[in-house]
């Protein structure tokens, strides 16, 4: 697959010169070959990724008041992460549609709900499964789970602060998707959202292109869950076996005065075999 993607990036390279010294602009050939690279097809379905450089940031939480967070779980000490390679992530959550090209069974509670809604209630083992499939139809490429690395990395896609320029305009989350809910920070004002997922890329995408990274459905990830330390560290991917598998960022039925489950830092985990209605996942794309 690799050298007839280069011949033909060549043959554009050339054609698109061409095309920018009639008109003046961007080889137009080029853009779509480069947005092209970025998206597998499977059945028809498409699966979008978007390129992630690499860099280092801060993981974890600097502090944490009592209730912040699970007591299971520690998100601090904060500590710096070198992420040295790139990768292609998932620009949305993982689908129905997506799922059910690749698996004979949905367990999503929601799945006669709309094609793109994100697929809930999967567990990482089944998770495994797809991703098994996903592999055995594309020679090219390499498709697994982000690393919580990867994945933290990506959802504060450089912003120093927690959050995205806005909530609503970013996230689904009980406020806007939830249950009935009564506004702490208005007195008076109560919400009714559809109570359910909202279909992928249905709010502003991060800096860095991605949709949905806090809220709508939680998103597996490949580590399993450990303390972290004050160390810094290059490429973590978790220890080699644990308790449980760590899942990310908040959902549509994320709760919150302090909507903490929805910020980088925080995490949770569980048996490989644990499903929830509002817990899902999102892929890595990577070259062979
Ligand atoms: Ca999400």
């Amino acid at each position: 697959m690799k050298r007839p993607e280069n011949f033909c990036l060549m043959k554009l390279g050339w054609l698109g010169l061409a095309f920018a010294m009639a008109f003046g602009g961007l080889p137009a050939a080029e853009t779509r070959a480069a947005s092209q690279n970025l998206k597998t097809t499977i059945n028809g379905i498409d699966f979008e990724f978007v390129s992630i450089k690499p860099g280092s940031f801060r993981m974890g939480s600097r502090r944490v008041s009592a209730g912040e967070k699970p007591k299971h779980v520690e998100v601090s000490p904060e500590h710096k992460v070198r992420i040295s390679r790139s990768f292609q992530l998932g620009k949305y959550e993982v689908t129905m549609e997506q799922w059910n090209t690749l698996m004979e069974r949905n367990p999503s509670r929601r799945r006669d709900k709309g094609a793109r809604l994100p697929v809930d209630s999967v567990t990482w083992d089944e998770v495994q499964e797809f991703l098994k499939r996903l592999n055995a139809k594309d020679s090219s490429h390499v498709y697994r789970l982000p690393t919580e690395a990867e994945w933290e990395y990506a959802c504060r896609a450089g912003r120093k602060s927690d959050f995205l320029q806005g909530l609503n305009e970013n996230s689904w989350w009980e406020g806007n998707a939830g249950n009935v809910w009564k506004n702490r920070d208005q007195p008076g004002e109560v919400l009714e959202g559809p109570k359910m997922p909202l279909p992928v890329g249905s709010k502003a995408p991060n800096a860095w292109g991605l949709h949905d990274m806090q809220g709508n459905v939680w998103e597996w990830v490949q580590d399993w869950y450990r303390p972290y330390t004050p160390a810094s560290e290059k490429d973590p991917a978790g220890p080699a076996t644990g308790d449980g598998k760590v899942f990310k960022g908040g959902s549509w039925l994320s709760w919150g005065f302090s909507k903490t489950e929805l910020q980088p830092w925080y995490r949770d985990y569980r048996k490989t075999a644990f499903r929830h209605t509002d817990l899902g996942f999102r892929i890595v794309r990577t070259a062979k």
